[in-house]
């Protein structure tokens, strides 16, 4: 008897769709983490997966060098062009803000003419090696939506390695090397994305596309390519989200692959421009960046749409009960069932997997003593009675099934409740009644169960016409 629960669920989804229907620009997007819906209990919520909206991460990050002062112009000091090693009236100083270039600038909006930008102290103590640990730290688990672009005001780095964490910097992993020549530098082979497919996307590779060939103007970025991965799943245009997501749901690697809390951009050797380094003019050799791109989104497991700033610190904004800077918890009384992420799946809407309030359960069960099982209706947060028996119906057993009336006299728990309303089949247009047992009668018939005729009609199997 599991007539009565499908169709007041189904009466519920019905519901639910239209109520959705005001946002089809948004369906597929997971831009909504719950809508308005409902079901014949009233007013409800209907919950979905949902995650914040990709943005630039770069405003919300702190930044460490390592050597910490490793920044030029303290003290002040003069240094060369790379294109003319005879030029070398630049001068950076600290102290004055037109001609210093501390960390900040690597952040700032770019567009201004001429660019803003960080530099090193130059490498005065060659052969000792010139390395510097440029290290970005959200204090907050972040995926990554778009390409990491560094560009260089000096020649690009010879030997660089960009790495992640995923612990707040307690371990780091590399993400990928560059050099002029990976072999000479780490013993890998070159690479380019180009040669990583699907089943070796998560290889870790040394590239020589952003070390090569020093030219001044414009080759000035160094990458990492995320929408190339992207692609290998979501198609060359990345049309295919879906296809994407569905992997991300599925494999845990893969999506902690474009997972990270830390950033670090080692830079192992500078720009030299040719194969022998200039002893006597090493002001010439120095790094220098006048920006840097990270795009990306809070992770919030798909339980918030929204990340907040505050306090110098990003934040999920948690729905579905959920909470913890991603939302990686059930709320206190809210710990009925296990805390699962919420999933991409299934396509386009996926499933908020929300925690459950722990009175919500079995114990709450309540079906007026009409069925003892209760099934927990995960869209809609609330627990339905499962084959309500006496003729009844309803979220607990609570409504008579068509065709039977309520007894006025019987209490809900009594096995009575419910009355056949008896309509006669050939007086009364259908089988069900009103509150009162009186049922709807065909022309001619009449009484409250259609079973006689008015005056004028004589009974055949209904009424008809003398
Ligand atoms: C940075 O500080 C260390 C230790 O105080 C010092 O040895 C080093 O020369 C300094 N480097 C620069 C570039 O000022
Ligand atoms: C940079 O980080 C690496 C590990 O990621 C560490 O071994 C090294 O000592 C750090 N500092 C410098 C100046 O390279
Ligand atoms: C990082 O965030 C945690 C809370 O999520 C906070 O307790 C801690 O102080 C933060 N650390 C830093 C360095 O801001
Ligand atoms: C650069 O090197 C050349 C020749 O090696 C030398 O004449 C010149 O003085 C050097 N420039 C500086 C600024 O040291
Ligand atoms: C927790 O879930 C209930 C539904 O069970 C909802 O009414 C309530 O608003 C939720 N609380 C929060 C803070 O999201
Ligand atoms: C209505 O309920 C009362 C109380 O249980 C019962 O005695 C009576 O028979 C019921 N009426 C019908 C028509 O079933
Ligand atoms: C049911 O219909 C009868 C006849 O039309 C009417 O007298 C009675 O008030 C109705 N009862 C309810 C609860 O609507
Ligand atoms: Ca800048």
């Amino acid at each position: 008897m599991r007539f009565p629960l499908l169709l007041t669920l189904q009466a519920s989804w019905l519901t639910v769709c239209v109520a959705t229907q005001h946002y089809p620009t948004t369906w597929g997007h997971y831009d909504l983490c719950k809508s308005h819906g409902y079901t014949d209990e009233g007013p409800t919520w209907y919950y979905m997966a949902c995650q914040p909206e990709a943005a630039d991460m770069t405003k919300y990050l702190k930044v460490f060098l390592d050597p910490p002062n490793i920044t030029c112009g303290d003290p002040p000091e003069t240094y060369c062009t790379l294109e003319n090693p005879y030029m070398c009236n630049n001068e950076c100083d600290a102290a004055t803000e037109e001609l210093a270039h501390p960390p900040e600038l690597m952040f700032d909006f770019e567009g201004r003419n001429p660019t803003t930008f960080w530099q090193s102290s130059s490498w005065k103590k060659y052969p000792k090696p010139l390395a510097v640990n440029i290290t970005l730290s959200w204090n907050k688990t972040i995926e990554l939506t778009d390409d990491i672009v560094i560009t260089f005001e000096s020649g690009r780095p010879e030997q660089m390695v960009l790495e992640k964490s995923l612990d707040y910097g307690r371990s780091w992993q590399p993400y990928q090397f560059y050099a002029t020549d990976c072999l000479d530098a780490f013993t890998m082979e070159p690479k380019t994305v180009r040669d990583i497919t699907q089943h070796t996307l998560l290889d870790i590779i040394c590239t020589e596309e952003y070390s090569r060939g020093y030219v001044w103007k414009n080759d000035k970025t160094v990458r990492f390519e995320i929408k190339d991965r992207f692609a290998l799943f979501a198609g060359p245009k990345l049309h295919n989200m879906a296809s994407l997501y569905g992997q991300l749901d599925t494999t845990k690697n893969l999506r902690d692959f474009f997972t990270i809390t830390d950033l670090r951009i080692r830079l192992l050797r500078p720009a030299t421009g040719a194969t022998m380094v200039d002893e006597n003019n090493l002001s010439r050799y120095f790094y220098a960046i006048s920006d840097i791109k990270v795009h990306g989104r809070c992770k919030c497991n798909l339980h918030a749409n929204s990340c907040i700033y505050d306090k110098e610190k990003l934040t999920c904004e948690c729905e579905h009960n959920t909470t913890g800077p991603d939302c990686g918890r059930c709320k206190r009384n809210y710990q009925a069932r296990a805390w699962s992420a919420g999933s991409y799946l299934p396509i386009p809407k996926g499933t908020a997997n929300i925690c459950v309030p722990n009175s919500v359960g079995p114990v709450n069960c309540e079906c007026f003593s009409h069925s003892n099982r209760c099934s927990y209706i995960e869209v809609l947060n609330t627990v339905i009675c499962v084959s309500c028996k006496h003729n009844t119906r309803g979220q607990h057993c609570q409504l008579c099934k068509l065709g039977y009336y309520r007894n006025a006299s019987a209490e809900l728990d009594d096995e009575n409740v419910c009355i056949d309303c008896n309509c006669n089949p050939f007086g009364s247009d259908t089988d069900r009644c009103n509150g009162t047992g009186y049922c709807k009668c065909k022309e001619g018939a009449t009484g409250a169960k259609c079973h006689e005729c008015l005056p004028g009609y004589l009974w055949d199997n209904g009424c008809k016409c003398k």
